[in-house]
Parts: C-alpha cells; sequence; structure tokens
C-alpha cells in the first residue's frame, strides 16, 4: 500500500523541480539564520542564489557530525527556540552528542514518513504494532510510535529491555507487526523459545528492522525462525530519524529514500567528489524540508548505492542499497579493508551459525590481529564432538581467508555467551589505540 500516493509516485521530471524549489528555499534559511552555513557558504564563495539547478548542489559545502558537535547543542538550529517542540539525540561512542530540534511541521512531516514506511511494509490500520525500538533521546521509538498512530494501527509502545516480559507481550496482546533492531528480533525470539514461546506460532508477520547494518543472510534467518517478512528501514537522527527511507514489500530490494524530503549523493568519502549513478560509495543527504535544523550535504559515512531503475511497486523515489558499512567503521586489518557484514555474511554461510559473534581487533609488534568470537550452535555445542567443533571452526577460518583475505583466529564460545544487546549490537571491540 502507498500512503502518499501523489507524493511516492511523482514522476522524475516534477520531483527534480520540487526539489530544486525546496533546495533553493533551504539554503536561503540557512544562510539567513545559521551562522555556521553563512561562513561556510561564504569560504567557498557561493551564495543561495547561485543555485539554479540540482546541479549546484555540488558547489555547496559539506556537514559532518563534527560540525554538529562543535556547535553543540542548539548552535544549527535555524529557527527560534520557542518553535521547536522536541529534542532527540545522538549519544555516539565517541566525543559530544548530536543535538536535533524539530518544529511541530517537522514532527508532522517524520509521521507522514513513517507511516509511508509502515505501509510499505504492508502494515495497515488493522495491525498491532509491538515497538521495541527505545523511547527516550534515540529517534527509534517515538519515530516509530507517531508513524504507527498516523497511519492508525495499534501501537504497543514497549520500548526496549526487559526481554522476557516482551515475549509475553508478544504472545498476550497479539502483535501483528514489530519494529526493533535485527539483532534484538533475533534475540527476542530466542529469548521467548526459552520461556516456550514459539514466536513463529504467533499471529505477528512482518517486522520492521533497522538502525544497525544487517545482511540478506540475516533477513532469511530471521523470516525463518519468526516466521515473519522481514523490511529494512533507514534513517539518522541528524538527517530526521527512522524513515528516511524504506524498502517495499513488494520488491524487498532496496530502500525507496523519500525524495520529496531529501536530496542523495553518493560521494567518494575520500575526495568528496560526486560519483556516477550506481556506485558505491558514502552517502549524503540535503534536507529540503526541516525547519528546526536543516542540513546542506550531510555526510552520513554510510557506504552504499543509489538505484534509479524504475521499482515494481510504483514508487518513483531513488532506491539506496543495503548499508554495506561505514566509512569510518571500516576495519583496516593489515592492510586489507573490510566490513563486520562481510564477516557476518560469512559466519551466516557457514552451516547452523547464528549471529552472535564479535570482532575484537589488537596490535601486538606493528601487526594488526583479527579474532573472531562466534557463539557455538547450540546443537553443536551439546554434541560436545570436539571433531565436528574444529570442523566449525576451521571452516569459518578458511572462508574468511578465502572471501577476505585475512588471517583471523576464530574463538567459538558457549551459546548466550556474548553480550547482548537491547539496541544496536556491538560488533567491533578495537583495542589497537586502547591504552
Ligand atoms: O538509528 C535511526 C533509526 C531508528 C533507523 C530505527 C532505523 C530504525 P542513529 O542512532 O542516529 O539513528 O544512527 C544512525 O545507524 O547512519 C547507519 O549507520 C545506521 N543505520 C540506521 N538504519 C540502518 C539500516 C537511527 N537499515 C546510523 N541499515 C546510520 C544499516 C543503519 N545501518
Amino acid at each position: 500500500m502507498i500512503f502518499d500516493i501523489e507524493m511516492e509516485t511523482l514522476p522524475r521530471e516534477e520531483l527534480e523541480a520540487l526539489q530544486l524549489r525546496r533546495l533553493k528555499n533551504q539554503c536561503e534559511r540557512v544562510y539567513a539564520n545559521v551562522p555556521f552555513y553563512r561562513k561556510a557558504f561564504d569560504e567557498l564563495g557561493v551564495s543561495p542564489g547561485d543555485v539554479r539547478s540540482l546541479k549546484d548542489l555540488a558547489r555547496l559545502p559539506f556537514t559532518t557530525k563534527q560540525d554538529m558537535r562543535d556547535n553543540y547543542p542548539y548552535g544549527l538550529f535555524a529557527m527560534p527556540i520557542d518553535t521547536i517542540v522536541r529534542i532527540h539525540a545522538s549519544s555516539g561512542t565517541t566525543g559530544r552528542a548530536t543535538v536535533v530540534g524539530y518544529t511541530r511541521r517537522d514532527l508532522d512531516n517524520w509521521a507522514d514518513m513513517m507511516a509511508r514506511c509502515l505501509s510499505a511494509a504492508g502494515i495497515t490500520r488493522r495491525d498491532f504494532i509491538h515497538n521495541a525500538y527505545g523511547y527516550g533521546l534515540f529517534t527509534g521509538g517515538l519515530g516509530a510510535h507517531y508513524g504507527a498512530e498516523r497511519l492508525g494501527a495499534t501501537v504497543i509502545p514497549v520500548s526496549g529491555g526487559a526481554t522476557k516480559r516482551q515475549a509475553q507481550i508478544l504472545r498476550d496482546f497479539g502483535a501483528t507487526a514489530m519494529t526493533c533492531t535485527p539483532s534484538y528480533a533475533l534475540h527476542l525470539y530466542e529469548s521467548a523459545l526459552e520461556q516456550g514461546i514459539d514466536i513463529a506460532k504467533l499471529p505477528l508477520a512482518i517486522g520492521v528492522f533497522g538502525a544497525e547494518p544487517w545482511t540478506e543472510e540475516m533477513r532469511a534467518e530471521i523470516e525463518r525462525k519468526l516466521g515473519i517478512s522481514a523490511l529494512n528501514i533507514y534513517g539518522l537522527s541528524e538527517v530526521m530519524g527512522p524513515g528516511v527511507s524504506m524498502e517495499c514489500a513488494e520488491a524487498k530490494c532496496g530502500m525507496h529514500i523519500f525524495e520529496d524530503h531529501f536530496l542523495p549523493e553518493i560521494i567518494d568519502p575520500a575526495t568528496g567528489e560526486q560519483l556516477p549513478p550506481g556506485s558505491e560509495g558514502e552517502l549524503v543527504l540535503t534536507t529540503l524540508t526541516k525547519e528546526g535544523i536543516p542540513l546542506i550535504r550531510y555526510r552520513t559515512r554510510d557506504i552504499t548505492t543509489l538505484n534509479y531503475t524504475p521499482c515494481r511497486c510504483g514508487r518513483t523515489h531513488v532506491r539506496m542499497g543495503r548499508v554495506v558499512g561505514r566509512s569510518d567503521d571500516m576495519l583496516i586489518i593489515r592492510g586489507v579493508n573490510l566490513f563486520p557484514q562481510h564477516i557476518e555474511s560469512l559466519l551466516m554461510e557457514a552451516e547452523g551459525t547464528t549471529p552472535h559473534y564479535q570482532l575484537v581487533v589488537t596490535r601486538e609488534n606493528n601487526l594488526d590481529h583479527l579474532e573472531i568470537k562466534v557463539e557455538l550452535p547450540a546443537e553443536i555445542f551439546i554434541s560436545d564432538e570436539i571433531r565436528r567443533i574444529q570442523q566449525f571452526e576451521r571452516k569459518i577460518q578458511k572462508n574468511v581467508k578465502e572471501f577476505l583475505g585475512v588471517t583471523a583466529k576464530v574463538s567459538l564460545v558457549q551459546p548466550n555467551s556474548i553480550p547482548r544487546s537491547e539496541g544496536k549490537a556491538a560488533r567491533v571491540i578495537d583495542l589497537r589505540n586502547a591504552g
């Protein structure tokens, strides 16, 4: 179902005309109201009046997470503080949080876009949505919540945590759809099983998962275990929160970026140059309608591709591919670049592996060492057959070497020994610069 049939199916020519109008307007607003942008435009010798076509986007300054930190907390707001009705923030693993503010219209647009997302997943007003994204400064909980209400569905605001209780609520309240991180969906599944609740036997039919990178293999595993259709949703707090882009149930092939609100580009993360359509690179987003904190060319650090070919669902908005990693999350192990998701794919290919793993990177004598801690599948663990365990270990090691060109130590650990996250899974422990 297409929630906003007019906007989501706008012919490209009209869409681009709308984007240009909105881009001009955003540039004028930030230039007039945000000293950071006035300075950035002036330094590059461009003015809002220079934006005459969408191509001129490439002349505008970038905005980075660091710029947001430098202007902590409210320095990039473009509206008087009394028009801001909500604050969210992203903690980030290092440095200051990035803080964002929303006007009433921003919240209204966000709810609309989240309603588009849920609708694209096949959710309707008749559904009961178990919303297990965290409520609070994180955008996931409240973002999905207002989208669900906008759609007219029934939202069950469970938030993150208290997993045992969540399994019971899932069983008792009859949820037909759920929203959470993909890793939490699997965690909840396991926890429910321990209590004798098999989620696959419940009415649950649709999952809208995002906020962390995941793979096609993980989708297959979630769909098989939970007996649901699992869809990918993308977003980031700086740009809005969840709902910047969403997969459609019809194609399940790339996430439509809501181009009436965001203008996407792919750049080379090293040079900042725009890359031709279809190239893999860093996603850069310009907000077109945001009032509270409009951003020009925000560098997401997310590595992906853009696909402009028509989609069978009828939406005209461009599709972004799965995020294969972050340009700043990339691991360089003895000169080899790799993303945790590459290893995840290999682990899942190795028969029977659950995706609970952690990558520990250390440096000894100036050499990087990668250790892959993987939980043993319960059935192998129970079988207690040393030979089978060793075979399993060797297979993973061989695949990592063969496909990624990295020698890694594989440590098989007991089921449930890797700490579970109630939000985003912590996949990488990089100890190279520690102490
Ligand atoms: O994670 C917003 C969100 C909430 C998205 C719920 C989807 C669902 P942040 O905490 O600011 O916001 O983190 C944003 O998470 O730059 C990506 O690196 C990553 N990310 C988000 N969605 C996906 C996804 C929320 N579907 C950062 N696939 C982004 C891969 C994702 N990575």
